[in-house]
């Protein structure tokens, strides 16, 4: 394979010419270098390494080979050759690690299968997953790379066409309990910081056939049985709920952060589990990220991120890497007055293009994307910093901050007090919302 040597110790190196990826600062020509993320750089208090906590996604970057509803795909990656799929795991294991550590990122997520094909069998499967976490044991080991987060595919295999926890048949949600049970045993032993549940057929095609009540309490009854699972095993880490409002179903019960937290604190799940905000469900749902990320953060819930982007004129998941620092400098003030992600990290949920098939385009696409956060979170924390941007929204609430504005917010005042202080004080001033103001103003600092 023209882009794979082999190295003097037997062992294959997948991108053969590009070393660690350094900071170079903004002014360099080389496209192979941080021009903004460095990593040892404090801001507001935080390394830039602690602030985002950067992971690569193993289903993209090793595993996404660009096939579309259209056509098959195009990327002949060399870690996926062999055919033995104990071989073929330890292959693209090697190439992840090797890819990981030139990046100098601290963090991966994976999928269950995403490590190792699914056996045949539950049994098959369960020693498969045993020989690629030793072998991810040592790896990590090695490198002092760490797992951000674990979780279970419950949607590609066809047993899970209506559904996993929410299949109208007990027999397909048992064998979900059984992979979500082998997931965490696999998360926990890597020391996995967090666990993931994406419901992407937890939801219905037809509302027809579907019984929502029915299937929400099951959702929910599994959920806390997994919950308790971890916990009685060790797992003191987060679970996130990432939302999503559609596809593959038609409606996803996780539709978005609102309904998740209203989901999670109907269900008494919401001290056991936080949200994993992706910026591309976010716009499916018709909101922007910063709102959803400002909704989680309202509710103590804001957990981790899955960084990407839609595309303006797409109605769908496009899942393209960041590069939008004005729209980041916004989720950027939203986090950082948030004071940080709780346990989560920036993982970067993001394909590089179907005609993007050369091994330094997955580079690109990283450096890319870590640049704009990079760049976002020194812009954010200038504006917070040396800007009036604060004041100037705080002022807008002043008329709450003493006297009857205070009482209200106390609680002190009634339906009747409220219209007595209007027939007192008569019509209000206009009182200008400066929009465009506050948007020159992000735009002075990005
Ligand atoms: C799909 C998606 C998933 C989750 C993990 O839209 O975002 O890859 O992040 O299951
Ligand atoms: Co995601």
């Amino acid at each position: 394979m023209a882009n794979t040597i082999h190295t003097t110790l037997g062992e294959t190196e997948y991108f053969p010419g590009i070393g660690r990826i350094r900071y170079e600062g903004p002014d360099t020509d080389n496209p192979l270098a941080y021009r903004f993320y460095d990593e040892s750089r404090v801001v507001a208090g935080k390394t830039m390494r602690e602030h985002f906590k950067f992971a690569v996604a193993y289903w993209h970057t090793l595993c996404g080979t660009g096939g579309d509803p259209f056509g098959p795909g195009t990327k002949a990656f060399p870690w996926l050759r062999a055919t033995d799929p104990v071989q073929q795991a330890k292959d693209k294991m090697d190439a992840a690690f090797e890819f990981i550590t030139k990046l100098g990122l601290p963090y991966y997520c994976f999928h269950d299968f995403d490590l190792i094909a699914e056996g045949d069998t539950l049994a098959e499967s369960e020693r498969r997953l045993h020989t690629i976490g030793d072998y991810a044991r040592a790896k990590m080991a090695a490198s002092g790379v760490r797992l951000l987060w674990g979780t279970a595919n419950l949607f590609s295999h066809p047993r899970y066409m209506n559904g996993a926890a929410t299949n109208p048949d007990f027999a397909a949600l048992v064998q979900a309990g059984a992979q979500v049970k082998m997931a965490l045993d696999l998360t926990i032993a890597l020391g996995g910081e967090n666990y993931v549940f994406w419901g992407g057929r937890e939801g219905y095609q037809s509302l027809l056939n579907t019984d929502m009540k029915r299937e929400l309490d099951h959702m929910a009854r599994f959920l806390d049985a997994a919950k308790d699972y971890a916990r009685k095993n060790g797992f003191t880490g987060n679970f996130f709920i990432e939302p999503k409002p559609m596809d593959p179903s038609k409606h996803q019960y996780d539709f978005d952060c609102a309904t998740v937290i209203g989901f999670l604190r109907e269900y008494g799940l919401d001290k056991d589990f936080k949200l994993n905000v992706e910026v591309n469900h976010a716009t499916l749902a018709l909101h922007s990220f910063q709102h959803e990320l400002q909704v989680a953060a309202n509710a103590g819930m804001l957990g981790s991120i899955d960084a990407n982007r839609g595309d303006y004129q797409n109605g769908w998941d496009t899942d393209q890497f960041p590069n939008n620092v004005y729209e980041i400098t916004e989720a950027m003030l939203v986090i950082l007055e948030a004071g940080g992600l709780q346990g989560g990290g920036v993982n970067f949920d993001a394909k590089t293009r179907r005609n993007s098939t050369d091994p330094d385009d997955l580079f690109h696409a990283h450096i890319g994307g870590i640049d704009v956060f990079a760049r976002a979170l020194l812009a954010a924390d200038a504006i917070l910093e040396k800007s009036a941007y604060r004041q100037l929204r705080r002022e807008r609430y002043a008329s709450f901050d003493s006297g009857e504005g205070q009482a209200f917010e106390k609680g002190q005042l009634s339906l009747e007090n409220l219209a007595e202080i209007a027939r007192r004080n008569g019509e209000p001033a206009q009182r200008s919302g400066k929009q465009e103001m506050f948007e020159n103003l992000l735009n002075r600092f990005v």
